[in-house]
């Protein structure tokens, strides 16, 4: 039992500190991922994950239930402080579900919801048509004006009055402005329908309160826990009080069984966190930097969609500048910078080559990257997607990224030298 990973498995030892070395010596700009701290690290390899904790604390079907009560315990209570919600419930191992578990606690096969479009920027699980969303449920889609590229919130309220949603889901994974929650509450309230705020993009701005918060405003509030929120993969539900015993039956026994009791305890340790002030300044920190590297394209000559962005994320458009988002992520993959390509509002290529890029800052933040180094990613990005493909101006990139990552380590103490060949192309994957 005491044999190391090296010793065990040498060839997964390898892999691991490739990946080591790809987060530590690549420019990460994935909206939607994060770094998180050694504590929570610590929790998701901990002995926690032998355990078999069906039920609730106080309420399990297994004994020696007794230390994951009290990791559950506190990762309620955190994230009820945290959010300000009447309860929450920590088991969801992802945000697909914790949403699965909502459409189940509230909805019947049949019902209709609202959700925003995928290609506007919504979420499979907001109804998409491949999705058991779009599968279970008459989902009818709403999206962003093509003029200004902001949600429709005229058209959603026509949508309402004719359809009689029973919910309302909003939330997105590729929008970057505020979402105005009142007014969805106040087009809910008009046609008797409940909300779903899917808020897992913004988890970490609202709970520093640099987002809106959704809670007030919605029945239900869903989110993953390891994107700007910093925490370990998985997901959560808040709600009020009068629907937490529909909402935790839906999660067990309706649609999980054991629930990951070492990813819950990371979880408490990432909600302790995010009361930290360092913490609130990073995500204040995250939007700013966003702000500065969408400017630094527009200058460059870049389409930023809907102008600009008020969180961690923004989309441009790089179909306007001669290449789709695939050859865009791709080019910018062998330079060392990570991102993902994207469909833009009423895009005209499929998604798997789409045309816009999705650009995030929780992980340069994170690393300690402020607006300095935005501006000079800005121009790195910009230099790249125009370089048409030129060998030198990709080898000075992949130097520029390598000397900017050196400058702000942050895994480098979880890599040994033995068992690391060369990450070469996983850097730049
Ligand atoms: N896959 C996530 C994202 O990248 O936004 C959403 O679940």
């Amino acid at each position: 039992m005491s044999t190391t990973l090296l010793e065990t498995d040498p060839e997964v030892h390898a892999a691991l500190q490739g990946e080591i070395l790809r987060q530590e010596q690549s420019l990460n700009l994935i909206a939607s991922e994060n770094y998180v701290s050694q504590a929570v690290l610590q929790l998701m390899g901990s002995v926690y994950t032998n355990k078999y904790a069906e039920g609730y604390p106080g309420k399990r079907y297994y004994g020696g239930c007794y230390f994951a009560d009290i990791a559950e315990s506190l990762a309620r209570d955190r994230a009820k402080r945290l959010f300000g919600a009447e309860h929450a419930n920590v088991q969801p191992h992802s945000g697909a579900q914790a949403n699965m578990a909502v459409y189940f606690a509230v909805l019947k096969p049949g019902d209709t919801v609202l959700g925003m479009s995928l290609p506007h920027g919504g979420h499979l699980t907001h109804g998409h048509p491949l999705n058991f969303s779009g599968t279970y449920f008459k989902v009818i889609p709403y999206g962003v004006s093509r003029v200004t590229e902001l949600l429709d919130y005229d058209a959603m309220e026509s949508s309402a009055r004719q359809h009689h949603p029973r919910l309302i889901v909003v939330g997105a994974s590729a929008y970057s402005r505020v979402i105005d929650f009142p007014r969805i509450r106040r087009i809910a309230d008009e046609c008797g329908a409940m909300i779903l705020a899917d808020v897992a993009h913004y988890a970490g701005l609202i709970a520093a309160g640099e987002y809106p918060s959704p809670v007030p405003f919605a029945e239900f509030v869903t989110m993953t826990t390891h994107k700007t929120l910093r925490g370990p993969r998985g997901g959560m539900i808040l709600c009020r009080e009068n629907f937490a015993r529909d909402v935790d039956r839906a999660v067990f026994p309706g649609i999980q069984g054991g629930p990951l009791v070492h990813m819950i305890a990371a979880k408490a340790v990432a909600f302790q966190e995010a009361f930290s002030e360092s913490f609130r300044s990073a995500q204040a920190a995250t939007i700013k930097n966003a702000r500065a590297l969408a400017e630094t394209l527009q200058r460059r000559g870049f389409r930023i969609v809907s102008g600009g962005t008020d969180c961690h994320l923004f989309m441009t458009d790089v179909f306007q500048k001669g290449m789709t988002g695939q050859q865009a992520e791709s080019i910018l993959g062998e330079a060392g910078i990570a991102v993902n390509k994207n469909t833009i509002p009423f895009d005209t290529n499929p998604p798997l080559k789409a045309s816009g890029l999705r650009i995030g800052t929780p992980c340069v933040t994170t690393r300690g990257m402020g607006t300095e180094e935005m501006r000079q990613i800005g121009e790195l990005l910009a230099d790249v997607l125009e370089s048409s493909g030129s060998p030198e101006i990709l080898e000075k990139a992949r130097t520029d990224v390598q000397a900017l990552c050196s400058r702000f380590p942050f895994y480098q103490a979880l890599a040994s030298p033995s068992g690391y060949g060369d990450a070469g192309p996983a850097a730049r994957d």
